[in-house]
């Protein structure tokens, strides 16, 4: 299979948030399927804490911040129930573009600054795992971005 396949169709409603939404709580245990199966760990937050603001979230994927025990780190959200997975919970989770040792228990603080794309179903893992780094690239571009615009 190809490494090189194109999503573009996928981000056709991206847009960047005139005010942050900022979601704090704790890191939670999930399914543990992201760092096994994908290679991509996501810090579960609790949606009992999250209350209506998680169950108000709109699906899809974001890109904004995580501030993790004093320490702001580049982050790209995924909000919904995976149709890949068909969970039958919704879940937030938050994938840091940084390598870090396990943070189950902390509390987080998630700023999202942008909306990338709905949630997509796949033919298989390999695809999902391209569409994610593909969404990781995006993340680092637009974070970027609105960092120079600001300076
Ligand atoms: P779970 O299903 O329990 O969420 P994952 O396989 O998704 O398990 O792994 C997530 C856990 O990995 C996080 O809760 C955190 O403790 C740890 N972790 C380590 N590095 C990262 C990272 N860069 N981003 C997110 N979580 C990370
Ligand atoms: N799961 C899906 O079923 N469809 C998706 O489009 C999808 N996109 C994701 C994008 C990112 C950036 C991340 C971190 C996860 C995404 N997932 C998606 C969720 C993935 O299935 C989930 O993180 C793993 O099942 C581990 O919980
Ligand atoms: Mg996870």
């Amino acid at each position: 299979m190809s490494k090189t396949m194109d999503w573009t169709h996928l981000y056709s409603n991206e847009h960047k948030f005139s005010e942050a939404i900022v979601l704090t709580a704790e890191v939670v245990h999930g399914f543990k399927r992201g760092s096994k199966e994908l290679g991509i760990p996501t810090a579960n937050l609790s949606m009992e804490q999250l209350g209506a603001k998680g169950e108000a979230l709109e699906t899809g994927i974001y890109y904004g911040w995580t501030t993790l025990k004093g320490t702001r780190y580049e982050t790209v959200v995924s909000v919904g129930w995976n149709p890949f997975y068909k969970n039958e919970k919704k879940t937030v989770e938050a994938h840091l573009i940084y390598s870090l040792d396990d943070f189950y228990g902390e509390t987080i603080t998630v700023e999202l600054l942008g909306y990338l794309r709905q949630e997509a179903n796949f033919n298989g893992l390999d695809e999902l795992i391209s569409c994610i780094q593909s969404d990781i690239n995006l993340t680092k571009d637009r974070l970027i971005a609105l960092q120079e615009s600001r300076l």
